[in-house]
């Protein structure tokens, strides 16, 4: 069976954006729009599995969006929506969960890291946030994903569930002529070098959202001074920058400031120690704000402009759900055939 290519990505609306999303997700988006279909979602049903404050989630909701197109997304081109529009998300994700074991969604990671020693006690939609996730991917019967480093266990068993569903229903997807195989098998994009930016108050962490200390993080909605101001204070050894690549082991947070000004110059690290190799962070720190303000400066007001204006941003997402509806309502269509449920 063959699939149309597809590309389908989404990100939480679960606190501020930061320069993390961006490096690591929405920059790489972009390009993808010129080649693929594809299918950019705020996943509101996702960023509740842990509490949000209902109006920070519907700003929240709105800034992702703002900062698809700040960054470059044409709506007209790619399908921008917030996932809870779609209902289909949902029903399938329920299909889903009875395809889904148990002990995968154990397995996961990011649960065991978000539950921490609470897992009795956190949301059932937090150890079923997978399975939702692979219905979001193959809604759209999505071909391709460009994930993050982080996001690559949850793909797989984004593939697991389909291969199951594939299997467990062969004969009924038979039957009805719906091909060999019902979903796709979908496949990890990675453009370039991996990009896991971490927080500016410790290299070992990963930015994040949800980090209390706003002071970790450099967000998209950050003004000039901010960014200079968060790159002064950011956490380094007392070192200067070292002479060789192989200088930042052990160094994870000269490994990360140098990480962060190779990605935002599209170069390598190597390329960056080259220039900087030996010198201080009075040196470099200034350097690398320059190149953040730069980057983010214009995009930053680009998403202030457009936050102001809820009318166009909501017209934009609802005119996504409409066109991302109709995609996945086709497939339910045959799901629902397929698993048995008379309409
Ligand atoms: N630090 C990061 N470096 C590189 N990429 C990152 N991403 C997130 N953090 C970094 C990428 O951004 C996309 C959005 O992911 P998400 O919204 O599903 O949530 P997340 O990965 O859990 O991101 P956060 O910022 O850490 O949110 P919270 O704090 O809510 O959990 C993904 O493609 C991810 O790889």
């Amino acid at each position: 069976m063959t699939f149309t290519p597809r590309v389908f990505s989404g990100i939480q609306p679960s606190g501020d954006l930061h320069l993390g999303n961006y490096l690591g997700a929405i920059r790489r988006f972009v390009p993808l729009q010129d080649t693929h279909d594809c299918i950019y979602c705020v996943v509101d049903m996702h960023a509740i599995t842990v509490w949000q404050d209902p109006d920070d989630l519907r700003r929240a909701t709105r800034e992702v969006a703002t900062a698809y197109i700040a960054a470059g997304i044409d709506p007209k081109k790619a399908i921008v929506f917030n996932q809870s529009q779609v209902m289909q998300h949902a029903e399938l994700a329920w299909v889903f969960n009875c395809v889904a074991r148990i002990g995968w969604m154990n397995r996961m990671t990011q649960f065991k890291d978000k539950a921490g020693k609470n897992s009795e006690n956190v949301s059932l939609g937090l150890l079923a946030y997978p399975s939702l996730m692979a219905a979001d991917i193959l809604v759209y019967k999505a071909t391709h994903v460009p994930v993050g480093d982080d996001q690559k266990q949850h793909l797989e068993l984004t593939r697991d569930i389909a291969a199951k569903f594939n299997n467990d229903y062969a004969k009924s997807i038979a039957d009805r002529g719906l091909g060999e195989d019902f979903f796709p098998i979908t496949e990890p994009l990675i453009a370039g070098p991996a990009t896991r930016i971490m927080s500016l108050r410790d290299g070992t962490k990963k930015m994040s959202k949800s980090d209390p200390s706003d002071q970790s993080r450099i967000s998209l909605l950050d003004d000039a001074d901010a960014i200079a101001r968060k790159i002064k204070k950011a956490t380094t050894d007392p070192a200067p920058l070292p002479e060789t690549v192989e200088g930042l082991l052990g160094r994870p947070e000269a490994d990360n400031l140098v990480g962060i000004y190779a990605a935002l110059s599209d170069t390598s690290k190597a390329q960056v120690i080259a220039e900087f190799g030996g010198k201080g962070w009075g040196i470099f720190k200034p350097a690398l704000a320059e190149r953040a303000v730069a980057q983010l400066g214009p995009m930053g007001d680009e998403m202030r402009r457009l936050i102001e204006d809820t009318t166009t941003i909501d017209a934009i997402l609802h005119d996504g759900a409409e066109r991302a509806r109709a995609i996945a309502e086709a497939t339910m269509v045959d799901v629902r055939s397929i698993v048995g449920f008379i309409r």
